[in-house]
């Protein structure tokens, strides 16, 4: 992994769509944090470029959401939500400085890249309020020509956002997981790492190189990470997480 693209937080950052019930972000410290999220990928060896703050999308510092990116190919999304839609345009125009034909989600389809969850050469594709089948369809059929493997997760019932608000890749064959998606059958060839109910923000954590990237404050997670022989980076999100956004979705990664 060598590249990241982030958008920090603008004004309209505390507008965003929220279920988190946390109260209002403070803009100033959400600042300070995505410098240091910055920072922090820059230290798992990541050349790390930012785009223009956007008050017009209040949640547009999750460029994760608009663009599903692999070291193969970018595909623009078409977000869950109505509002996040328009934030695509502009995603196209700084990923077309790398890949001239950008394809993209289309109607009725929608993904959201929260719930794409890529490991080596497989795909899972979490099937949420954010995605739907045809979307789930629509990506699967790309992934497949560029030679990757996919399925889908449903996720009916479970209380999170995204599938990667409950699980991250860590590479080696491991996923973490929170208890409700531990047993699913889309991770049985795979060794979990638990993350212990009180720690499950934590789930949301992505491996960047020799580094695991993870939110500061869930010391059992870090130490079975630790014990595991991973390098562990912590990064303060707690105004992120007010606005239901995790360590995956505040940057794009190849
Ligand atoms: C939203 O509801 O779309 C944003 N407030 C949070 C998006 C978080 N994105 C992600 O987990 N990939």
């Amino acid at each position: 992994m060598r590249h990241a693209l982030l958008r920090p937080p603008s004004s309209s950052f505390p507008q965003g769509l929220t279920t988190a019930g946390l109260g209002p972000p403070d803009l100033a410290l959400a600042l300070e944090q995505h410098k240091r999220y910055g920072a922090a990928l820059a230290a798992c060896d990541v050349e790390v470029e930012y785009l223009e703050p956007d008050p017009d999308h209040p949640d547009s510092c999750f460029v994760e959401d608009p663009a599903v990116v692999t070291d193969r190919g970018f595909m623009l999304t078409r977000p869950g939500a109505a509002s996040r839609r328009t934030e695509v345009p502009s995603m196209a125009k700084a990923l077309a400085r790398f890949q001239k034909h950008l394809p993209a989600i289309e109607a009725p389809g929608t993904v959201d890249g929260g719930d794409v969850c890529q490991a080596e050469d497989h795909f899972w594709i979490g099937l949420t309020r954010r995605t739907n089948l045809e979307g789930a369809r629509q990506l699967g059929r790309w992934l497949e020509n560029l030679g990757f493997t996919h399925e889908t997760v449903p996720m009916d019932g479970l209380d999170l956002l995204h599938l990667k608000s409950g699980m991250g890749y860590l590479g080696d064959r491991r996923v973490a997981t929170v208890d409700a998606l531990a047993n699913h059958a889309a991770f049985r060839h795979y060794e979990r790492v638990r993350v212990p109910p009180e720690e499950h923000y934590a789930a949301n954590c992505t491996r960047i190189n020799d580094c695991v990237l993870i939110a500061s404050g869930h010391p059992k997670f870090e130490t079975s990470l630790r014990s595991l022989g991973y390098d562990v980076v912590t990064t303060d999100m707690s105004e992120f997480e007010k606005m239901d956004g995790g360590i995956s979705c505040l940057s794009l990664r190849w």
